[in-house]
């Protein structure tokens, strides 16, 4: 029986899950009695160190997990719940963990996009049976903006390379921590999770210990879901954002089923936006969450979910915040959530007001959640412009010149589905929304969208080159040789395609076997 600590923050969910695919029993600890009697412990952390230790602290939870680490009784602690084990982090001050290990968790301070998030391997420092049936040239699942440096070196299990070499993973006795998400590794991870579930094998080092490891380009799955006509819950998928044939809406196939099809095929990553949930409201919107829970039971790659994130009162009068829909979602399974039209609200108010108000939804989610579990789904479309001071907007020089031959456009963003176009550029938008605490950019464009004709390269290197956060290209892709592009002209760390999968054009290993050897990917073990 394995024992699960829940505080409360962030996708237990998947955990639970891929525990249970090895057929193994989990319980959530409810009290302090649970967590002294566990035969075997795992700790999963999302979110912000501050806010783990005072609900830990409030809970009374913390001299307990103390007591249960010097027991040295089997434990795994993944991400947070590896930071939890050191004494101070400098994401929270005046917080103090566990100091079970001597060290200290310290900010990634590089000159690459922070939140470190996606694939990266893992340099194996000492045997582990943690590490049974692995090859060692795995890649792992990472998004955190911070790292742990323990003064004692011989607890180091693993090292990853990200501007800097960091400790990826400790082990003393019985006491394993990674900084990587097992539960979202695909079958690498699930290894791992086996090699702690069983407590029978022995101490391995793996055959092919790689020296540097490298992080890899990302390749995300999008599944537009709306209800069509006759009420059903499809994957349907635009054209410019318009997503009728005929009258009727594309019904390109059912979410869960696409979803595992994609993660068995080597997606990166899974995005499922609810393309009407500017009308809708996600807490009534049932299915939605039936299609998370369902998709987290059988798919261990990130899952992310957007579509009608904002504050919202219902007909009985009863106000919801924004909050309280991101929280619902990452109980049923999702990893990061995705602000659409209420963002670009937030980023207008912002800039009218001058400052922050630690009220927007940006903010307080990525406060509790932490800023890597906050992408912003931006939906542009050019504005072409005769020069570039025509208008107050961030405007480009473009090498696609505009109807009338204009040399200069901007992007202007839209709300709504593309329906209604506001007052604001992608770019500043980009930049205010990382001000706000957002962790990553989904950078949609609408007149690039379902058309096969390529990412708009000029768009992301735009809003690349204005932000710190990762930036996810989407919105074009027609065939291999486009994400070659995308990778080979601009820094975006991911790049999204939807059409062309569910068309069944250009098939996920299709893409990964022509970009192999030519950029950084995660391959799929039996490849
Ligand atoms: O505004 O917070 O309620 O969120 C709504 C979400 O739904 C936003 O993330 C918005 O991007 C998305 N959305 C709204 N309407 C549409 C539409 O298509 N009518 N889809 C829509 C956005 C963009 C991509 C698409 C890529 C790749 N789709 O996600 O998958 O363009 O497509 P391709 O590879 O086929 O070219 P809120």
């Amino acid at each position: 029986m394995i024992t699960l600590l829940d505080y409360g923050a962030g996708n237990v969910r998947s955990v639970i899950n891929a525990i249970e695919k090895l057929g193994e029993k989990v319980k959530i600890a409810a009290d302090i009695d649970d967590i002294l009697s566990a035969e075997k412990l795992v700790f999963p952390g999302v979110g912000n160190f501050g806010s783990m230790m005072r609900i830990l602290n409030e809970k009374n939870y913390v001299n307990p997990l103390k007591d249960y680490l010097r027991s040295d009784r089997p434990f795994l602690g993944i991400c947070l719940g590896l930071q939890a084990l050191f004494g101070k982090s400098e994401e929270a001050f005046a917080a103090e963990g566990f100091g079970f290990i001597p060290g200290v968790v310290k900010r990634f301070d590089i000159d690459l996009s922070v939140p470190h998030i996606g694939w990266n391997g893992i340099n194996i420092k000492k045997a582990s049976r943690l590490f049974n049936g692995l090859s060692g040239d795995e890649k792992f699942y990472f998004v955190h903006s911070f790292y742990v440096v323990p003064e004692d070196e011989s607890v180091v299990l693993t090292s990853t390379n990200y501007g800097l070499e960091f400790v990826s993973s400790v082990q003393k006795g019985n006491i394993v921590a990674t900084q990587f998400h097992p539960e979202k590794s695909g079958d690498a991870g699930i290894n791992i999770l086996k090699n702690f579930v069983e407590s029978n094998t022995e101490k391995k080092i793996p055959i092919r210990v790689s020296g540097e490891t490298r992080l890899a380009k990302r390749f995300v799955a999008c599944l537009d879901v709306r209800t069509n006509d006759r009420g059903d819950l499809v994957v349907t998928k635009g054209d410019q954002y318009d997503v009728r044939e005929k009258g009727e809406v594309r019904n390109l196939g059912k979410p869960v089923e696409l979803a595992e099809r994609y993660y068995q095929e080597g997606a990166d990553e899974i995005t499922f936006l609810n393309i009407t949930g500017f009308r809708d409201f996600p807490l009534e919107d049932i299915p939605m969450m039936e299609i998370l829970k369902l998709t987290s039971r059988n798919v261990f790659v990130p899952l992310t979910i957007g579509g009608g994130i904002r504050d919202y009162t219902d007909k009985n009068g009863k106000k919801y915040t924004a909050l309280e829909v991101a929280a619902e979602y990452f109980r049923s399974g999702a990893d990061k959530i995705s602000i659409g039209s209420d963002a670009v609200l937030i980023a207008e108010a912002y800039l009218r007001a001058g400052e922050k108000t630690g009220k927007s939804s940006i903010e307080q989610i990525s406060e509790i959640y932490g800023a890597q579990a906050v992408v912003i789904s931006i939906d542009p479309r050019r504005v072409y412009v005769t020069s570039s001071d025509e208008v107050s907007h961030q405007v480009i020089e473009t090498e696609s010149p505009g109807p009338n031959g204009e040399k200069y456009c901007w992007y202007q963003c839209t709300i709504k589905g593309g329906r209604e176009g506001r007052d604001m550029d992608a770019i500043t938008l980009a930049q205010v929304c990382e001000k706000l605490g957002a962790g990553e950019i989904l950078l949609n464009c609408i007149d690039k969208d379902g058309t096969n004709s390529g990412y708009d390269i000029e768009l992301i290197n735009a809003v690349k080159n204005a932000v710190t956060i990762p930036v996810i290209a989407s919105s074009g892709a027609g065939c291999a040789e486009h994400f070659y592009d995308v990778f080979s002209k601009t820094e975006a760390e991911s790049a999204l395609a939807a059409g062309i999968f569910h068309r069944k054009e250009v098939p996920i290993p299709a893409v990964k076997d022509y970009l192999n050897g030519k950029v950084e990917i995660r391959l799929l073990k039996n490849k």
